[in-house]
C-alpha cells in the first residue's frame, strides 16, 4: 500500500476534521473503504446508463412493522415466511427480499446465477461454502452481519437459535439450483 493511500485509509477510518488538516479536501478522490480496510477508488466518470430492458425502479419507503408477509416462494423448503419488498427477481434489475425462518430450518446445497448478498436483521444465519450440508463447516452471523455470495458459488444455509430473519438482495433474473436434486422444494411437490 503506498504511503498516500495509507493515508486516506487512515482518513477513512478517522473523523473526517482529522484529516483536514494534512490531505486539502479538493485532492482527496472520493474512495470507499472495503470491509477489510482496503481502499476502492470511485471512478470520476458517470456509470453506464441502465440497459433499456431493465424494469424500472420504483419508489419504495417502508416500515418494518407494515411490510405484508406471506409463504416463501416454493423454490425454498417450506417454513419459511418472506416478503418481496422492491424490484422483481424474475428480472433484470436489483431486487431487496426479506425472509423469516425458524430455529433449524435449513436450505440444501445450491448456487444462484447472479451475486447473491445476505444482511441478518435478527436471529443467527448460519452460512457455509461446499457441496453438501455440512454444520461444521458454517459460520454463524448475528444482527448486522452481512455475506456475500459470487455467482455460482456452491453453499448452504440454516437458522440458528431464535431463528433468522435477514434480507437478501441481489440483481436479477434470480434462480436458485439445488445441487442434489432430490433437494429441490419444487421436486418434491410432484
Ligand atoms: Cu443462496
Amino acid at each position: 500500500m503506498s504511503a498516500s493511500r495509507t493515508t486516506l485509509l487512515a482518513c477513512a477510518i478517522l473523523a473526517m476534521t482529522a484529516c483536514a488538516a494534512s490531505v486539502p479536501s479538493d485532492k482527496v478522490p472520493p474512495v470507499w473503504v472495503t470491509s477489510e480496510g482496503a481502499i476502492v477508488d470511485v471512478p470520476a466518470a458517470a456509470p453506464a446508463p441502465a440497459p433499456a430492458a431493465m424494469a424500472p425502479s420504483v419508489h419504495v419507503a417502508v416500515n418494518d412493522k407494515d411490510l405484508v408477509w406471506g409463504d416463501a416462494p416454493p423454490f425454498l423448503p417450506p417454513g419459511a415466511k418472506a416478503v418481496l419488498v422492491s424490484g422483481d427477481p424474475t428480472k433484470a434489475g436489483g431486487f431487496v427480499i426479506r425472509m423469516k425462518a425458524p430455529a433449524g430450518y435449513k436450505i440444501p446445497a445450491h448456487f444462484h446465477p447472479g451475486d447473491e448478498a445476505v444482511t441478518v436483521l435478527g436471529g443467527t444465519f448460519l452460512i457455509g461454502m461446499g457441496d453438501t450440508f455440512d454444520t461444521s463447516k458454517m459460520k454463524a452471523l448475528t444482527a448486522g452481519g452481512y455475506m456475500l455470495m459470487p455467482a455460482g458459488h456452491h453453499h448452504f444455509a440454516a437458522c440458528g437459535a431464535g431463528g433468522c430473519y435477514v434480507q437478501v438482495h441481489g440483481t436479477g433474473p434470480f434462480g436458485m439450483t439445488y445441487l442434489n436434486p432430490a433437494d429441490d422444494p419444487m421436486k418434491k411437490m410432484h
